[in-house]
């Protein structure tokens, strides 16, 4: 990733230095982390300074949203984390009962420290889980697989969870369900941007406008074929003012007289990526651009 190019985008309001401090202070009683990122922005979606929130707690990687994703690009760099020593899983939160993974993963983490509990005549503890990551990811809809029911509230926007939760899974399993967190300067526009196509900041952070030819700009050059069958468009070129002509005239925005309304084309495309009916995507790319 070019990392070169800084930006000044601060977006931290006080509720997530509140989250950060609540986590430390909780940490003790916590036995594993989980760190939730979106598969379609295996790198954006990442806890800059995650290792200072979590100290050493054993931790699983977990990918979100992997039925959104470009599996073929996403699965590199889950070999990249792994070849750093993550157990990373994959999960599909929506259409899949895939959570069973995770707790066989999480059992097998505990078995070590169990074991010493129970041959010095301890009881079996029961595992404090410490779910971690920015807003929108899927924190939560994560916590309503493991219960099995509608524990937590979620929401196809970020900021949904306002507060730290304990919530019990079962004799052995309890976690704690908190606020996304980000941190305090974007370290790349490009991780700024992916965060806004994927509705991890709010809409108003950076200008819609950018946002939008932003993502055309990236399905352009890597998924032509998904900006053109979702648009109806039979030819696209690198001129992305030509494609919002053309996705405004395919959708219908359009003011009287004929001319554009590109607040309205903005809306859509904003709303195709969020609704999942822009997918098989990931807009980190493993190799440098
Ligand atoms: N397609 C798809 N959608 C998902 C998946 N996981 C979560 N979602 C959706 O993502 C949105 C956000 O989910 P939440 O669980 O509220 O996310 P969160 O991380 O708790 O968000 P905050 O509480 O705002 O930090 C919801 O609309 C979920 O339905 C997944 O694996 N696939
Ligand atoms: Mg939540």
């Amino acid at each position: 990733m070019n990392n070169e190019n800084k930006t000044n985008i601060n977006w931290y309001p006080g509720h997530m230095a509140k989250t950060k401090r609540e986590i430390g202070e909780k940490l003790n009683f916590i036995d594993v982390v989980y760190e939730v990122i979106d598969a379609r922005i295996p790198f954006s979606s990442k806890i800059v300074d995650i290792d200072e929130v979590i100290k050493n707690k054993p931790r699983i990687m977990i990918m979100t949203k992997m039925d959104l994703c470009d599996k073929s690009e996403t699965l590199k760099w889950m070999k990249h984390y792994e070849s750093k020593g993550y157990k990373v899983i994959g999960v599909d939160l929506i259409n899949e009962n895939s959570v069973k993974r995770i707790v066989t993963a999480t059992n097998e983490l505990m078995n070590e420290k169990n074991e010493k509990r129970t041959n010095s005549g301890m009881l079996e503890r029961r595992t404090k889980v410490l779910i971690v990551g920015i807003p929108n990811v899927g924190k939560s809809t994560l916590i309503n697989r493991l219960v099995g029911k509608k524990a937590v509230g979620v929401g196809n926007k970020p900021g949904v969870t306002k507060i730290l939760n304990w919530i019990r899974i079962n004799d052995s399993l309890e976690l704690l369900d908190t606020p996304g967190i980000l941190w305090p300067k974007f370290n790349s526009e490009i991780v700024a941007f992916n965060l806004a196509s994927f509705t991890a900041i709010k809409e108003d952070i950076l200008p819609i406008d950018e946002v939008v030819i932003y993502i055309l700009n990236r399905l352009y050059k890597y998924y032509p074929e998904i900006l053109k069958t979702r648009y109806g468009i039979e030819e696209i070129n690198e001129d992305i003012i030509e494609t919002l002509d053309l996705i405004g005239k395919k959708r219908g925005c359009l003011e009287k007289g004929g001319t554009i309304n590109y607040e309205k084309v903005y809306g859509a495309v904003i709303n195709d990526v969020k609704e999942g009916l822009i997918k098989n995507v990931t807009f980190d790319r493993y190799e440098n651009e």
